[in-house]
């Protein structure tokens, strides 16, 4: 019988903590032998570095699995531990550079942010809203999001983000299901020198909605917005004139702190429901050991807060720390495509925290511009999102880190909070394309179809062995789809829905969703390691392939291709990148078909969307496409405006 999933990468590449960065690291060798050899006692003294108003009683309860709970007992406010403790120590210390689209700055200290946050959370109050609430935050990056969040933490009423370039529609799924009470939103927000009208979607997304009953407007565009008296309020007209101080509402442990939707590759989405005290002990560990924070550190997570990315590693991991961040509002090409490297060295950020598709997007685009940038100050580079393939990895190692920065690819979830799978800088070697270990307290396996672990060198699928104190709680409203979706694959296993390979030295290799893995005369391919092999080749910035159906071979592989800078493709070169799928991974990985396309259909979040390309190489109608970054790409790449070939 076939692997769950076959193993057929190699990469031999291995990557030492430089010597002084070892020598300096927050995390040092023994932390991951430790954790293991007692996880609770870990996280019992993860989470003592927070703020308790009231310690716990029980660490952990596991007596209605798969509904754990962690810190039973405990009280505290996450916004004390975020805020008030450093206004204490520090109350000058910069909690957010900011930089607008336009070029505008602003930066807001430890104290200037608590006396914002208590401003917006006395605005929430005046508006109606409190603890057990729910308040939907529908903006920009502007400083005011993490503002928005903290004070609706502050008050504790739970925050529902919802990705600024969502639709009206996708927005009010999202009220609706939550019951919202409130919306927080913007006039409009700067996208690539344009305004999104986000007010103009609220009104859209409140015709007939039974729930919302006010809305805070910040002005950041101009641009004229209509006004319902009754329901909305002008961030500048009530946010100023309240007290700079409000006593943080005392919470549960247990008591809810966020709702965050993940829109899944099909159905409704999940409201994924994480709590106060595990979530921040699970955020605040991994900031400080995955990404090494120093006082002297300038840290810039270039995510948006829509994203689970930016909850846990711009707002809260990092305030938790009492870290310095950049916030950047706009796109990357911006006035122009060297905005990020200007950023960088303007601000002489440390640490960068982005994602495999911006990489590969910077690849595309030539690296002359960041290598005509200073981008010297770097010495860490994080990677989170999608599996990042070898030959990105060895890019963003070279050009953008100068061969000197250690890269942590992180592997995590909506659901996970926290991160799961990483290096940890000072400790670990990495491997280019591999999140290498589990991290601390953590544990993790690689299984076949039946459960069993699978030895080094084979593929399979990934489980999470225990519970972790920044696991979803649930989903919101739905407990049935919680035990079904998460805990139904694997009895007492949480199965994540990632497909994964363990090499001979148990390195973690993540080979991307169970549900794109293609079957091609009996053997499981995951998409993840045709698509490295693509990449590899010199010609190639991105690649993307799925199972297409085949009457001989069960499944054919359709690979779809962005080319470099200005290289077009042709016959000649699809018959070449086969040839190296075939030399680089074997015979039976070779495309069927390869399609050049200027770019790839993605989530908002810049993950490839394989499901619309499924529908194209299968000639059906396309599925839903509006939570898509790009939809103009589907329909260029099926109205077949681009190359291709089958044979
Ligand atoms: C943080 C985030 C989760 C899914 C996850 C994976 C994929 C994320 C990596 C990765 C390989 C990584 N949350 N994923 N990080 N795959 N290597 N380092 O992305 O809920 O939006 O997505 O993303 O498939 O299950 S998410």
């Amino acid at each position: 019988m076939s692997d769950a999933i076959e193993n057929l990468y190699s990469e031999e590449r291995k990557f030492p903590p430089p010597e002084k960065f070892a020598l300096e690291a927050n995390a040092q060798v023994g932390i991951h032998e430790r954790a293991a050899a007692a996880p609770l006692e870990f996280w019992s003294e993860e989470a003592k570095k927070l703020h308790w108003r009231t310690p716990w009683k029980k660490l952990l309860n596991d007596s209605d699995a798969p509904f754990y709970k962690w810190f039973e007992g405990g009280r505290l406010n996450v916004t004390e531990s975020c805020l008030d403790r450093h206004v204490v120590s520090n109350p000058n210390r910069i909690a957010f550079h900011w930089e607008g689209e336009p070029g505008d700055t602003s930066s807001l200290t430890y104290k200037e942010l608590l006396e914002e946050v208590c401003r917006c959370a006395g605005a929430l109050r005046q508006m109606g809203v409190g603890k057990g609430d729910t308040v939907a935050i529908y903006m920009g990056m502007v400083p005011e999001i993490t503002v928005a969040m903290l004070a609706c933490a502050r008050i504790g009423a739970a925050h529902s983000v919802v990705f600024g370039g969502f639709s009206a529609e996708s927005l009010r799924d999202r009220l609706d299901d939550a019951s919202c009470k409130a919306v927080i939103t913007q006039d409009g927000s700067w996208r690539r020198g344009k305004v999104v009208p986000l007010k103009e979607n609220v009104d859209a997304a409140l015709i007939d909605q039974q729930t919302v009953q006010s809305v805070l407007v910040l002005q950041r565009c101009e641009n004229n917005v209509e006004w319902n008296n009754s329901r909305d309020h002008w961030w500048h007209e009530i946010v100023p004139s309240q007290s700079d101080f409000l006593e943080a509402e005392e919470m549960d442990a247990e008591d809810i702190l966020f709702i965050l939707y993940t829109s899944g590759s099909t159905g409704k989405p999940k409201g994924i429901v994480h709590t106060c005290g595990g979530y921040l002990t699970g955020v605040s560990s991994t900031f400080k050991s995955v990404f090494d924070i120093k006082d002297s550190d300038l840290y810039w997570c270039t995510a948006d807060c829509g994203w689970v990315t930016g909850h846990s590693y711009i707002v809260y991991g990092p305030l938790a720390n009492g870290a310095t961040s950049l916030i950047y509002e706009g796109t990357p090409d911006f006035p122009n495509q060297g905005r990020w490297w200007d950023l960088i060295s303007k601000y002489a950020v440390t640490i960068l925290y982005t994602a495999p598709t911006a990489i590969r997007t910077f690849m595309k685009w030539g690296e002359q511009i960041p290598t005509s940038r200073d981008l010297s100050s770097l010495r860490l580079l994080g990677s989170v999102g999608e599996p990042i393939n070898p030959e990105a990895w060895m890019w963003y190692h070279e050009f953008i880190g100068g061969n000197r920065c250690p890269i942590v690819d992180t592997w995590w979830q909506t659901e996970t909070g926290s991160i799961m799978i990483s290096p940890l800088p000072g400790i670990t070697t990495t491997k280019p394309g591999s999140a290498a270990i589990p991290y601390p307290g953590i544990d993790v396996a690689v299984v076949d179809e039946e459960g069993q672990e699978v030895p080094p060198g084979h593929g399979g699928l990934l489980v999470i062995k225990s519970p972790w104190p920044s696991m979803l709680r649930g989903i919101h409203g739905d407990p049935d789809r919680y035990r079904d979706v998460y805990w139904s694959r694997f009895d007492g296993l949480y199965f994540p829905g990632d497909g994964c390979k363990l090499d001979d030295e148990s390195y973690l290799w993540l080979l991307g969703r169970v549900d794109d893995v293609m079957l091609v005369s009996g053997h499981n391919i995951s998409t993840t390691e045709v698509e490295s092999a693509l990449v590899d080749h010199s010609s190639v910035a991105e690649a993307a392939v799925v199972g297409r159906k085949d009457s001989t071979t069960g499944q054919a592989i359709a690979a779809f291709v962005v080319l470099k800078g200005t290289i077009e493709g042709c016959d000649s070169l699809i018959q070449e990148l086969r040839l190296h799928v075939a030399a680089k991974i074997g015979p039976i990985a070779k495309p069927a078909s390869i399609v050049f396309t200027p770019d790839l259909p993605k989530t908002r979040s810049g993950k490839i969307m394989r499901r619309l390309l499924r529908d194209i190489s299968e000639k059906r109608k396309l599925g839903d496409v509006t939570t898509l970054a790009n939809s103009d790409i589907v329909e260029a790449i099926r109205d077949g405006s681009v190359k291709s070939s089958e044979d």
